[in-house]
């Protein structure tokens, strides 16, 4: 027998009233949420990760910070901060709902073991009883939190309880339902660990799969291969398989670039606002301040309010510097920690130097490696900064994601902003949550978690309201295996007609057909390669290029389950990255400079673009239909905010 052989998969079904797919933090806040109100109603759930949950997800490596905590400040404000940093599109009312109850999952955090800082004189003292923690921002507080995803994995696993968790199982796709296509009624799958098909069906299911990470060729080759800001492992699964089942995306141009400490990744947030570091050029000139007055120019000083602005602006001033050849762009970590240590004894700034490690040590722990490796001391050498390539996410400081049904509980909110149950999809049963919910970013870990609570409050109630329904699948069991083993199938006929296992006129390999995806979108969809611009042709090549790609990804291989996983991931991806072309497509503006640049449209064109864009993808057909959606602001304007927030957007 040939050491390729795979055996035929078994399928295995299994039905539930919900499901969970995913175990991130969206889907563990649905998770601890959940059974609170499913007592005594008999509703049966499951949750389903294609990892394992005690490590799956952003959260993996663990964070040292929870970036988003209310504490003494007014949830509309926190509206007014997440408006200006996301250049004041955002739904209003979703950003609202997670401020004011975010405050409780911290609290829980807290008390299931996670070391929140505590200011002096409150050490000990919890949160929930007034303990003032430690914060590096206005939103943001200190924790110690490098097993802050398995604190909250347990806490998820303990509700749910592991007889209805199952892990290392990967989603491939939704069904729709047989009798109503606008309604989900099941999820395909396999175990990337034995050779068995998943086919569930279900009354409602909450998809929190997690954003996009390597849709664009990523800084990080050779050596590097491999490394990246978000997870790895997060392939644009959400949007795909909801846009595939016919749910409406938004805000899908929006994408996020992080600014990070060179080749590490290493996190800023911390240098920046709690070290109170200063970013300067090669010539140790501060390039924020110099660069201030250029925003004027295609106005995008009218969302700066002074030198206070978006991540997006912030990245702009930096890549100026770029750009025009003042690089490398350096942190000046001396400054900082000698500025620190001017008022601290010794062992206070011995202190101070662990907390720097610890930073690093607690969430991306390569930028040790780095700083080790490289015998940087951040106390006697400044490190190198550098905007990384573009994540599709919608939970950090970008918005991409799920047109999702609001609150009904908010005045003001139109009506095309709610139908029914809080983040629900367009489609009937389909919820999201964190990454997935797509035009209210900043929630971060414990918004994503705080979600996902909301959302499984919502789904019960759903559940208990379509009592009577009974999903029908709309393809066979046998058809979907087929289906999902098809990469298996190509390699088994095709293997043979050449001695060279990875080359071969009849089939791809998925790294090989990754790497054309990364081409195209760095070369034609505004990654690194082109500083971050596109225009209306390079996008035309690019589609075209896709199209092509897409036809391919049918021929990928799998040579065994990894490869298998390996090749639907990347067909998540192209579909993601597909939405994200069309979206910068149809968006004739340039809304998030530092994040991307239409060289044909420069300017920020809030008379005609001063709204949401949303898509529609058609499976069968293969074609995405667009649309411009009214924004309507929900909080009033405060006082300090930039002039470009109030303007009301095209009249549609
Ligand atoms: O420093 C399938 N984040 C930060 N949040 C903070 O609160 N503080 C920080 O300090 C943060 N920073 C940060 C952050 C993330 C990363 C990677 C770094 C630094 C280096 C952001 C949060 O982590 C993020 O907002 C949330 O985790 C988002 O939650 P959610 O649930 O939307 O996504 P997830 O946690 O990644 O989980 C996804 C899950 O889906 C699974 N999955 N399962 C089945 N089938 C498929 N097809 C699947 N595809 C994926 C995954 O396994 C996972 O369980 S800092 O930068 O600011
Ligand atoms: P980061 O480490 O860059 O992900 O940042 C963590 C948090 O701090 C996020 O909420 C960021 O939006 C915020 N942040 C990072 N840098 C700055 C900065 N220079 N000014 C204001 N906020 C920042």
């Amino acid at each position: 027998m040939s050491e390729y052989s795979f055996s035929q998969p078994e399928i295995v079904e299994e039905e539930c009233d919900i499901l969970l797919i995913g175990g991130g933090m969206a889907c563990c806040g649905a998770a601890f949420e959940i059974t609170k109100w499913t007592k005594d109603t008999g509703l049966n759930i499951k949750l389903v990760d294609k990892a394992a949950m005690d490590r799956s997800g952003a959260v993996a490596q663990g964070l040292s910070a929870i970036n988003t905590y209310m504490g003494e400040n007014d949830p509309a404000d926190y509206v007014r901060y997440v408006r200006g940093d996301l250049m004041g599109i955002t739904r209003e009312d979703l950003v609202y709902d997670v401020g004011r109850h975010v405050d409780d999952s911290v609290h829980n955090f807290e008390d299931w073991g996670l070391p929140v800082w505590k200011q002096k004189g409150d050490e000990g003292k919890k949160l929930r009883d007034g303990g003032k923690p430690v914060r590096s921002g206005r939103w943001q507080i200190m924790i110690n939190g490098e097993s802050y995803k398995w604190i909250v994995a347990e806490a998820a696993k303990k509700a749910l309880g592991m007889e209805n968790i199952r892990e290392r199982i990967f989603i491939v796709r939704l069904l729709t339902d047989k009798n109503d296509p606008t309604r989900v009624a099941g999820a395909a799958g396999f175990s990337v660990r034995e050779n068995k098909i998943y086919i569930y069906k279900f009354k409602t299911c909450l998809l929190a799969c997690g954003g996009a990470v390597n849709v664009f060729r990523p800084r990080s080759v050779g050596e590097g291969t491999g490394r990246a800001w978000y997870p790895v492992w997060n392939a644009g699964s959400t949007y795909a398989m909801a846009a595939e089942c016919g749910a409406e995306l938004t805000l899908m141009e929006n994408r996020f670039v992080p600014a990070r400490f060179k080749d590490g990744y290493g996190p800023v947030g911390a240098w920046f606002l709690l070290f109170k570091a200063k970013a300067m050029n090669a010539m140790g000139e501060d390039y924020q301040e110099k660069n201030y007055p250029t925003l004027k120019e295609d106005g995008y000083d009218r969302y700066a309010q002074g030198h206070a602005m978006g991540t997006c602006l912030r990245n702009h001033l930096m890549m100026i510097e770029m750009k025009e050849g003042r690089g490398p762009i350096f942190m000046d970590t001396p400054s900082a920690m000698a500025k620190l240590a001017e008022s601290m004894t010794p062992k206070e700034i011995k202190h101070l130097e662990a907390e720097a490690w610890e930073d690093f040590l607690d969430m991306t722990i390569g930028q040790c490696g780095v700083w080790a490796g490289e015998n940087i001391e951040p106390d006697k050498q400044v490190s190198e900064l550098m905007p990384t390539e573009p994540y599709l996410l919608g939970s950090h400081a970008g918005c991409a994601g799920l047109w999702c049904s609001g609150p009904d509980d908010l005045p003001g909110t139109p009506e095309h902003y709610h139908w029914g149950y809080n983040r629900m999809t367009t489609v009937k049963g389909l919820f999201t949550a964190g990454d997935g919910v797509g035009a209210s970013g900043h929630k971060f870990s414990s918004g994503s978690f705080t979600e996902g609570r909301i959302a499984a409050k919502s789904m019960v109630k759903y559940c208990l309201d379509n009592k009577d329904l009974k999903p029908e699948l709309q393809a066979s069991s046998e058809e979907l295996a087929e289906e999902i083993y098809q990469p298996v199938r190509t390699f088994l006929e095709h293997k043979d007609y050449t001695t060279a296992i990875d080359i071969n006129p009849h089939y791809i390999t998925p790294k090989m057909l990754q790497f054309r995806l990364q081409k195209i979108m760095d070369e034609y969809v505004a990654g690194v390669a082109t500083w971050y611009q596109t225009n209306s042709a390079m996008l035309e090549v690019a589609e075209r290029k896709m199209k092509m790609l897409k036809e391919d990804s049918l021929k990928m291989r799998a040579k065994d389950l990894h490869e298998l996983l390996r090749a639907w991931e990347n067909y998540h991806r192209i579909i993601a990255a597909e939405a994200h072309m069309k979206h910068i497509q149809f968006r004739e503006e340039s809304r998030y400079p530092g994040y991307y640049y239409r060289a044909d449209f420069k300017a920020i064109n809030d008379d005609d673009w001063k709204c949401f864009v949303n898509s529609r993808y058609d499976r069968s057909s293969g074609e995405w239909e667009m649309k411009k959606v009214k924004w309507k602001p929900l909080i009033a304007v405060g006082e300090k905010e930039p002039e470009g927030i109030a303007h009301a957007g095209p009249e549609l």
